[in-house]
């Protein structure tokens, strides 16, 4: 460095400039590469260190919620599962009540097991079971109830990750108790008995407010949606996404389009045997085994994975599954899978890209 360049350089940085000719390899890679690193979090740990949280710390005001939260290891200690989205292990005792409360933050829940806890969302008691996934948009007031005596444990996806980089949260405390027709054990939510009919749209209500007006979508649904699709198979029918894959997306019945603004979530289902084509894709995604056991290569990484097993798959690293028999095996015999993506940002914005050619070679 001639002494010219280094009293440049020395001027840049007084004055807080930054030249891009020694920047832009990393401000503009030939494609992504993602900070977040592929990673999985074993359901086990997660729900023995659950049930040890749910012994020594309670559920109430200013804490919130008993949930832990993924930290992705490369991602600077955050509660982050990846760059957008937040996943994490909510547990709560029988009788407990986490507190009403709203945030700009969408959210759902996704029970892999148990039942017996109601979430209120907007005034609806809305029951929680195992499969069940409840999609609940930004700034709709919400609390959970345990009305069992079993406590339950099921994964809260959030956008807080893509909010908080955005600066765009808010956060509202709600009543301190909540009563009445709220606290009963509901069989069903008002929003199944308006929006829950496979393609009718109710006439007597408008729906307006971002998120699906569908709070719960129910397992048998998903279920028989996923089986009926693999029956057609058999048959020398259309409708799998390749040879022994099925899948659904969760939509949100007013629209046809994703369930929430910023996270798409989706169900599939691999048959035993089963091995799915590599896929790449810009944008971040979670997945939980629901059930069954296999193999999962993320990038150069591949896991065995059972029931409950969290995993992240960070942009435009390639994801390929095995569907195959694991140790503890006591299922259906097919591999089924709960995803979630932050793929809604990325399509609004016109970024989002896929890619099904085979990239094992290339980085
Ligand atoms: C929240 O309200 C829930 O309602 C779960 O269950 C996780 C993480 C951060 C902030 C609010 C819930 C949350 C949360």
């Amino acid at each position: 460095m001639t002494p010219a360049l280094e009293a440049l350089y020395r001027g840049f940085e007084d004055e807080l400039l930054i030249p891009l000719w020694t920047e832009i390899g990393d401000l503009m890679p030939a494609h992504p590469r993602s900070k977040a690193a592929a990673h999985l979090w074993r359901w086990q740990s997660l729900r023995r260190l659950a049930e040890q949280a749910g012994e020594i710390v309670p559920v109430g005001r200013g804490g919130e919620r008993r949930a832990i939260a993924l930290a992705n290891p490369s991602l600077g200690g955050k509660p982050f599962a990846t760059p957008t989205l937040w996943a994490a292990i909510q547990y709560l005792l029988p009788g407990e009540d986490a507190p009403e409360h709203r945030h700009t933050q969408h959210a759902f829940r996704f029970v892999v097991e148990g039942s017996g806890v109601w979430t209120v969302v907007g005034g609806d008691a809305v029951p929680m079971n195992r499969g069940d996934f409840l999609p609940q948009a930004g700034w709709n007031w919400h609390a959970h109830h345990n009305a069992t005596d079993e406590p339950m444990a099921w994964i809260d996806g959030l956008d807080i990750p893509f909010q908080w980089t955005n600066e765009a949260q808010f956060f509202e405390f709600g009543r301190d108790e909540i009563s009445g027709a709220e606290r009963i054990t509901p069989e069903r939510a008002r929003s199944e008995q308006l929006w829950g009919h496979p393609g009718l749209r109710p006439l007597g209500v408008t729906h307006s407010t971002p998120g699906s007006p569908l709070l719960s979508y129910k397992w048998e649904h998903t279920d028989r949606a996923l089986s009926d699709q693999l029956d057609l198979e058999r048959q020398g029918y259309a409708g799998t996404v390749e040879p022994g894959h099925a899948a659904v997306r969760f939509v949100d019945p007013s629209t046809g389009g994703d369930v929430l603004p910023t996270i798409r979530a989706e169900f599939h289902r691999v048959t035993r045997g089963s091995v799915t084509a590599p896929v790449r894709e810009t944008g971040s995604s979670v997945y939980q085994v629901f059930d069954g056991s296999g193999r999962v290569t993320v990038g150069d990484l591949t896991w065995s994975v059972t029931r409950g097993d969290l995993f992240v798959v960070p942009s435009w690293q390639p994801l390929s599954i095995v569907s195959e028999a694991g140790d503890t095996d006591s299922d259906s015999g097919a591999l089924d899978l709960f995803r979630f993506s932050d793929a809604p940002i990325f399509e609004a914005l016109r970024i989002h890209r896929t890619d099904h050619s085979d990239h094992t070679d290339k980085d």
